[in-house]
């Protein structure tokens, strides 16, 4: 089946910043509409989101990019039989460097991802189908019900407090999180702190320190009637890289180094139910993760997101260091979809367990749901259980579990 169109459009993420949207149309008028994510706190090891940096939208603007697909990559494109590695690879050549910039990862994701689903489509499946060797894993949910860092204007340094239930069935999952969410809100309220909510839909109070927010979430488990390190462990995105500078963490108002940052999370992995720490310490700072990881052993994971950019260089970087036992997985961190699924199997060869990803910049776009089902990854990383464009996602996942019912 041949490639007969494709167009590029610029609409609004959550933040209310442009992304893109590209749709695919094939000869026999089977389309596929895709739309592409966004970080605030990017590593800067990603590839290059193309941006317009002009007077529109504060300079975030993405006409340049829209551009790119509808000029470039749609000419050289069109006519071609629908191959995701032959696509991506033309896509790549057309580009001609290591981190996108010519063309722009989210005009190339755009139309990657276009491209895979309509495969799909062509072989009558849904996304999740399409993608199984034959396997399927509910993903896991870390929910990140208290917004801190780069993706909230209250105090906390630590970008991300997430619930991790696990309990059988997704939708039990799902539903415990949403439970402990509105207890957390009730708590919240009589505490008279703020019941807002930050860019992935956790709460985003001011506290005491960092540490408060843990207090908070074990409370809202308990008072929700389940047991914390039991029906539901706990995860963090410290986001480090945000709240260093010149060799130091400014965190909880106090400076400290790698060592004291080190010990900072042996305290807290040893006071609560944590199971999980992404990006603990800077992105360049392969050995401190290796510290961190070898002294717990594999009883934590620690996850690289600003570590490995999703990419296999960085992640075979991290394999010979022992600089981690986790990996996030953010699709528009490398791209197109061919690099995406390599680093993807070079984690599991390794033995890394897997996190697929939403951006704090999201649309309602679901394929991470789809990708995580049928690639039977560990966990899926979507935000809080609030804001439509989080909530795409679960819903997205209970549909998906039902039909493997
Ligand atoms: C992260 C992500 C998603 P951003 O750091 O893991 O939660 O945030 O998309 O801002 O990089
Ligand atoms: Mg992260």
């Amino acid at each position: 089946m041949k490639i007969k169109d494709i167009k590029a459009r610029e609409i609004l993420d959550s933040r209310s910043n442009p992304t893109i949207e590209v749709k695919m149309v094939l000869e026999d008028n089977t389309y596929a509409i895709s739309s592409v994510p966004s970080g605030a706190s990017t590593g800067s090891k990603e590839s290059l989101e193309l941006r317009d940096k002009d007077e529109r939208f504060h300079g975030k603007g993405v006409l340049k990019a829209v551009k790119n697909v509808n000029e470039i990559i749609a000419p050289n494109i069109i006519g071609m039989e629908l191959n995701q590695f032959e696509i991506d690879k033309k896509m790549l050549e057309l580009d001609g460097t290591e981190n996108k910039s010519n063309l722009g990862a989210n005009a190339i994701l755009g139309v990657s991802l276009c491209t895979l689903k309509c495969l799909a489509k062509i072989n009558d499946k849904e996304l999740f189908e399409y993608v199984s060797d034959g396997n399927y894993n509910m993903p896991i949910p870390m929910v990140n019900v208290i917004n801190g860092g780069a993706h909230a204007d209250n105090n906390l340094d630590i970008q991300e407090f997430m619930l991790v239930p696990i309990q059988k069935k997704e939708k039990e999952r799902i539903r415990c999180a949403s439970e402990i969410f509105i207890t957390l809100k009730g708590l919240l309220k009589d505490m008279k702190l703020s019941t807002g909510v930050g860019d992935e839909g956790g709460f985003a109070p001011n506290l005491e320190n960092n540490e408060k927010a843990l207090d908070l979430l074990v409370e809202a488990i308990e008072k929700s009637n389940y047991i914390p390190g039991q029906d539901v462990y706990l995860a963090l995105d410290a986001a480090a890289s945000e709240f260093y500078d010149n060799g130091l963490y400014y965190i909880d108002n106090k400076n400290l180094t790698k060592e004291e940052l080190l010990d900072y999370y042996t305290n807290l992995i040893n006071k609560y139910p944590i199971i999980s720490i992404e990006d603990p310490f800077e992105e360049n700072d392969y050995d401190s993760f290796k510290k961190l990881n070898e002294k717990f052993n594999n009883k934590i994971m620690v996850v690289g997101d600003d570590l490995f950019v999703s990419s296999t260089k960085y992640l075979k970087q991290g394999i010979q260091n022992n600089a981690g036992n986790a990996i996030l997985l953010k699709a528009n961190q490398v791209g197109s979809i061919t690099e995406f699924f390599e680093t993807i199997k070079l984690a599991k060869e390794n033995g890394y367990k897997t996190i697929i990803s939403h951006r704090s910049g999201e649309t309602l776009d679901t394929f991470i749901a789809d990708l995580g089902v049928g690639l039977s990854l560990d966990y899926i990383k979507t935000g809080s259980v609030s804001r439509g464009e989080r909530i795409a996602k679960y819903n997205r996942l209970m549909e998906i579990e039902e039909k493997l019912n």
